[in-house]
This record gives C-alpha cells, structure tokens and sequence, in this order.
C-alpha cells in the first residue's frame, strides 16, 4: 500500500530532474564564496526578492534565527503573531542566541497596526524595547493563510515611522505570491530581512535563504558561520534550489487546488475544517487525536496533529489529486471504525 504523507510539504523527495541537476552542479568551498551554484542561487534569490543580495543557509530555522540576530540586541522586544514559527517551533532559538523576547500579538497569524502601535514601549529605563516586527506569509499555524496585503500596509507604516526594524518569514513566500496574484517582490519589499525555504513547497531536498541588503548580508555571513552553518561545496544542494526556484513555483496552484478538493472532502467526511485553505494546508477537528492518528497511520496515511483536537493536512509535490482521493477514502475507512 502506497504511504500517503500529509504531515508537511517537507517530506518531498527530489525529483529526478533535480537530482540530475544537483549531481552535474559545478561546486567549490562556499566558505570562501567560490561555489557557482550558490553564487548563481544566491543572485537570483535577491533577485526574485528584489533585495541587493541574498544569502543561502541549511535551514529556514537558521535563516530566521540569523535574520533575529542581525536585527536585535539581547535585551530587545520582537512583536510576532500567536503561534509564529520562530517562537514555537526554533527550540527557543530567539532567547538562547540573541537574548530577545517575543511578544505575540493578533489573531489566526495576522494582526494590525494598533497592536504593533500598542506593544511600542516608551524609550525609559523599566521597558525592553521593541526593535523588531516579525511577519510570517503565509502563516503555518493559521493554516497557510496569506497575510492581507492592506493590514501590512499599516504594520509596516507604524513599524517604520517608531524607527523597528521588519523581518517576513517567508519559508512559503511563494505560495503567498502565488496564492494572491502578487510579485514575491512586492511582498518582500517593507522587510529589512527576508528568509525563503526551498525545502517546503519547492520541493528541494534542502535550503533556505535570506534576502537583504549588501551590509546586512555581509553581516548574515559571519553570523551564519558562528551558528555552524557556513557550509562548502554546498553547490550540490544550491543546484537542487536553482531548479525548484525554475519548475516548481507556478505549479504551488495545482497544491492549492488540492489542498481546497481536501477540505470539501473532509468536511463531507464530517470533519470541521477551519476556513477555506487559501494555500497548501487544511487545518481540521477530530476529538480523538490518539484515535485519529493510529487509525490513518494503521491505513499508511500520515496526517500530524498541531495540538489536541486539531490536524494539519499538507498537500505538496508528492500528492496527487487522485492520492487526495485515496487518503480521504482511507481517512474515512478510519472514522467508521472509531465511530463505531
Ligand atoms: N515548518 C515545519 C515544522 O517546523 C513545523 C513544517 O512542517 O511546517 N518558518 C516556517 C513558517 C516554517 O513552517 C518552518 C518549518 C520553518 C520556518 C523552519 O524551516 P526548517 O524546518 O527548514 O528549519
């Protein structure tokens, strides 16, 4: 029986293209910048960006957490949504390497610029300051939600007059962009730091980068090698990025389709599916968490739970509308057991 994995768009395996790609890369020791594919990653990714320069790293957690690095002083307050990835899901990586704290403000991932105008503290002696907003587009723990381009608006104007500094988590940047109709580009552009995964929709097996600008990079670089991520003939992986960054961005829509043909599905199952998926990901209810994970998993269907009561179903390269049509028969099968 064919395993059908919902659990992330992470768990894509390379296609043989892009391994044909990575094995033919021409590479050298990134540490002294002579790798060619990562250069030739690197430029494209500032310039899909629209930033001066862009920097690879081995992992979305590390690009945020160097972006954070660059951005604050141990001490500084981060204003982030509920939920946000670089709080919740980097192992505490914000307090451990740059001693900042992050406050989380909004709603389902977004939030507006009263909330960041509130959470401005007063230049006085009792006060952290707040010196960062983080946004996260689109949003995992909202269920790939695209953060709404006139609420960004606001944040970005509040944020920049009180003089913090903006840094977007864009691990699924290009869903957002793909998703809303909008140049990577023009989402990119109020944030001082960028960082994009290629190892999420993308489909490469490893790789995210920072965007920004010369100085900032040039400072990214030494932070990236004091967190053990300068790495050498990382063009093999680079070359891998190249072609997702190539072949597979228009194809985010056909996930998205998916990911809405799910959703119907699973509400017809009679599971509660937290709004219509704007991009990959359908958050839905199942009481029995336990249940629901061991009767899928018995029916080599992975689904993860993201807490009690709640899933998180991923639709990504790997998953076909017609497997879509088998796990929600499998998810079934696994309802009519556990109901009874
Ligand atoms: N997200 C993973 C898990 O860590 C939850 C997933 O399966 O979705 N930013 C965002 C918004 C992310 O969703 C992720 C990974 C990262 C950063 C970190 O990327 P990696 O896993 O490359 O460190």
């Amino acid at each position: 029986m064919k395993v059908i994995d919902l659990r992330s768009d992470t768990v894509t395996r390379p296609t043989a293209a892009m391994r044909e790609a990575m094995m033919t890369a021409e590479v050298g020791d990134d540490v002294y910048g002579e790798d060619p594919t990562v250069n030739r990653l690197q430029e494209r990714a500032a310039k899909l960006l629209g930033k001066e320069d862009a920097l690879f790293f081995p992992s979305g957690t590390m690009a945020n957490q160097a972006a954070i690095h660059s951005l604050t002083r141990a001490g500084d307050v981060v204003l982030a949504s509920k939920s946000c990835h670089i709080l919740k899901y980097e192992s505490g990586a914000a307090s451990a390497f740059s001693g900042v704290q992050i406050k989380t403000i909004g709603e389902q991932g977004v939030f507006d610029a009263d909330e960041v105008r509130e959470n401005l503290h007063p230049d006085e002696q009792h006060f952290a300051p707040t010196t960062v907003v983080a946004v996260e587009n689109t949003h995992n723990m909202a269920g790939g939600r695209v953060f709404p381009a006139e609420l960004l608006e606001g944040v970005v104007a509040v944020a920049r007059e009180a003089g913090l500094r903006l840094h977007l988590d864009g691990a699924r940047l290009f869903n957002a962009a793909i998703a809303s109709g909008t140049d990577p580009a023009r989402l990119a552009e109020p944030f001082d730091t960028v960082s994009i995964c290629l190892s999420k929709g993308l489909g490469a097996p490893v790789g995210s980068l920072v965007g920004a600008s010369f100085e900032r990079v040039h400072r990214l670089r030494r932070i990236r090698k004091m967190f053990g991520g300068g790495m050498r003939q990382a063009g093999f992986l680079a070359a891998a990025g190249i072609y997702a960054l190539e072949h597979h961005v228009e194809r985010l829509a056909e996930d998205h389709a998916n990911a809405r043909f799910l959703a119907e599905g699973l509400q017809k199952l009679g599971l509660p599916v937290a709004g219509t998926p704007e991009t990959n990901m359908v958050m839905f209810d199942f009481e029995d968490t336990l249940g629901l994970v061991r009767g899928t998993r018995a029916r080599h269907l992975l689904i993860n739970p993201t807490g009690p009561g709640r899933f998180r179903a991923v639709t990504h390269l790997d998953v076909s509308a017609s497997d879509l049509e088998e796990a929600l028969a499998r998810l079934g099968e696994a309802l009519e057991e556990l109901r009874g």
